[in-house]
């Protein structure tokens, strides 16, 4: 038996009753979005891309319907039922949606894993969601999941934990069966007042500390952000998005991404790799007219586009986000895609800010945008929480109706990263305009963001200081002119210890222990002796900002 998903830190009844009188919440729940639209947008166009074994696929709204309900059944069969969590990790397939659908139906809550996670992630995720179940495609870009399932399972069976079911798309045949009369897929929401608000699934944290964290979303928080954000994006029927980032990530998936093209009528184009060669064929065939970045996937379609000169004439916005896009690069959008910018600074977490596609090009060259709702509170702070002028640095804090209030299961980093009074610290630096735009300057976290992938530096850390040789260990983010920041760890080695070469061993260690392929660091640095730094809370952040620093002069930039 698996245990019933915990309470989680959750708005209190005075928010609520205001986020639900301000119209901000509806009663609708995933499972009625799903029907909703499916029924409404029938004959159109919803899903288009490839399956686990690499057709071609176009899907209606009615055939993605009916995928979701196979896809319900198939969870059921396995043992899946409402409330349960099911870990998907799978990569821009169609199945993605059908499987992410076919849970909200029946009332499952999905738990978002990236394809580039590995044992260690997934074993992390399942353990602490209580997962019945674990969605992978058999064998993707040269790695074989079903082993993975094995040491995740083998992983969790030794903590005395259940390991999850193994679901396999890859062995799903292309046409789905035929509904069963049980109709497992189809289940009403919970027998609750607010189903709405109960938690649907749960999202992943780079967080502002530790580890990835699990973000508990609702459908009201956050059917709210979609419709909101498809709304400031313009999307209609006419929509194409093309979906290049992982379509896991919150920002493909939520601002407006997936769910508020679904929500619009219009279609989503999955592409199966980042490549701006696959990325251009889309938009050709497709007549894609909208697509989602992070800010090295835009500067690779700058250049491919200079050399190739695709036809993007359907492209009418590109969103760029995830990582601060610079102000050099930022005109080429226009000058070299043709197409609109649109700034996006969100979080999993929450508060989303997006440049509007009516405003002046010295706001949306330049910022971050403003806040989607009239409902989000924003501080901007100083080291004692107290707000800053306008045009000042400080850390951004935040509140809203589709802003968490907590981390699911974890109650000592929510201590840290909410205030007393229910604002999120974001851990950004950013500057607030008069006209309430963001331009963010900076981060407070101890945290790397590799081209809009965000590791926590003491992820990696403790990885590295698990190994014998290893006496201390610093990751740090140093500037990349392409990523942005890379990652680099520098090791301190155990005294007398004689290891050949201990970057290259390190380099093989942390990846036979099963990191994520984006969190192996780009460079290992060993060094005898650490900087001093005080004694005390901070003294890690400190060292992490001196080695930084240090290495930045030191090192060519990436
Ligand atoms: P996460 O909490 O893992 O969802 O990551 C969200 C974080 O990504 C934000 O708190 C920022 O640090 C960063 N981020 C997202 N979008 C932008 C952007 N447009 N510019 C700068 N940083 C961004
Ligand atoms: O980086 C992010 O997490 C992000 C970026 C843009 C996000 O969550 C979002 C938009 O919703």
């Amino acid at each position: 038996m698996r245990s019933p998903l915990m309470r989680v830190p959750s708005w209190p009844e005075e928010f609520r009753a205001r986020y639900r009188a301000a119209g901000c919440w509806t009663g609708e729940t995933f499972a009625d979005f799903v029907r909703d639209r499916c029924e409404r947008y029938a004959e159109r166009t919803a899903v288009v891309g490839t399956d686990a074994n690499g057709r071609s696929v176009r899907w209606s709204y009615a055939e993605l319907g009916r995928r979701a309900s196979a896809a319900a059944d198939r969870l059921a069969a396995a043992g899946v039922t409402r409330g349960d969590r099911v870990v998907v990790t799978l990569p821009n397939i169609v199945e993605y949606v059908a499987v992410v659908l076919g849970l909200f139906r029946m009332g499952a809550l999905p738990v978002f894993g990236l394809p580039s996670h590995r044992a260690l992630e997934l074993t992390h995720f399942c353990s602490l969601s209580d997962a019945t179940a674990l969605v992978v495609v058999g064998e993707w870009d040269g790695h074989d999941f079903r082993a993975m399932h094995d040491e995740v399972s083998a992983q969790l069976r030794s903590a005395g934990q259940e390991p999850p079911e193994l679901i396999d798309v890859a062995t799903w045949p292309s046409a789905p069966d035929p509904p069963t009369v049980s109709g497992s897929g189809a289940a009403d929401g919970p027998g609750t007042a607010h189903p709405a608000e109960e938690v649907a699934f749960l999202q992943l944290s780079g967080g502002t500390t530790g580890i990835s964290k699990l973000i508990p979303r609702t459908a009201a928080d956050y059917l709210y952000s979609v419709r909101e954000s498809a709304s400031i994006c313009g999307l209609g029927e006419s929509t194409v998005l093309l979906v290049s980032l992982p379509a896991a990530h919150n920002f493909p998936m939520s601002s407006p991404g997936i769910l508020g093209v679904l929500h619009s009528g219009g279609s989503v184009v999955l592409a199966r790799d980042p490549s701006p060669r696959t990325a251009f064929r889309l938009i050709e065939q497709e007549r894609c007219t909208m697509a989602s970045l992070v800010p090295p996937l835009a500067q690779a379609w700058i250049s491919a586009a200079r050399r190739r000169t695709p036809d993007l004439s359907s492209l009418d916005v590109v969103q760029v986000g995830g990582a601060r896009l610079s102000d050099a690069v930022a005109p080429q959008i226009r000058e070299v895609l043709g197409a609109r910018l649109q700034q996006v600074f969100g979080m999993a977490e929450g508060l989303v800010n997006y440049t509007r596609l009516d405003e002046p090009d010295g706001l949306v060259l330049t910022t971050q945008g403003r806040p989607i709702s009239e409902y989000d509170e924003v501080r901007v702070v100083d080291a004692e929480d107290r707000e800053v002028a306008d045009g000042e640095e400080g850390a951004l804090l935040t509140r809203g109706p589709y802003t968490i209030r907590g981390y699911y299961r974890a109650e000592a980093p929510n201590r840290d990263s909410f205030t007393a009074d229910g604002f999120y610290r974001t851990g950004d630096l950013v500057r607030r305009l008069p006209s309430g735009h963001l331009v963010v300057t900076g981060r407070d976290k101890d945290q790397i963001n590799r081209g809009g992938e965000k590791i926590a530096s003491e992820e990696i850390e403790g990885l590295a200081l698990s190994h014998p040789d290893v006496l201390d260990a610093i990751a740090v983010g140093l500037p990349d002119q392409y990523l942005g920041e890379r990652i680099c760890l520098v090791v301190r080695p155990e005294p007398d210890r004689e290891v050949p070469d201990l970057t290259t061993v390190l380099g093989t260690y942390l990846r036979a222990a099963g990191l994520a392929t984006y969190k192996i660091p780009d460079l290992i640095t060993v060094l005898d002796d650490f900087p001093e730094t005080h004694v005390g809370k901070n003294s890690r952040r400190d060292l992490r900002r001196t080695l930084a620093a240090r290495l930045t002069d030191q090192v060519p930039a990436g």
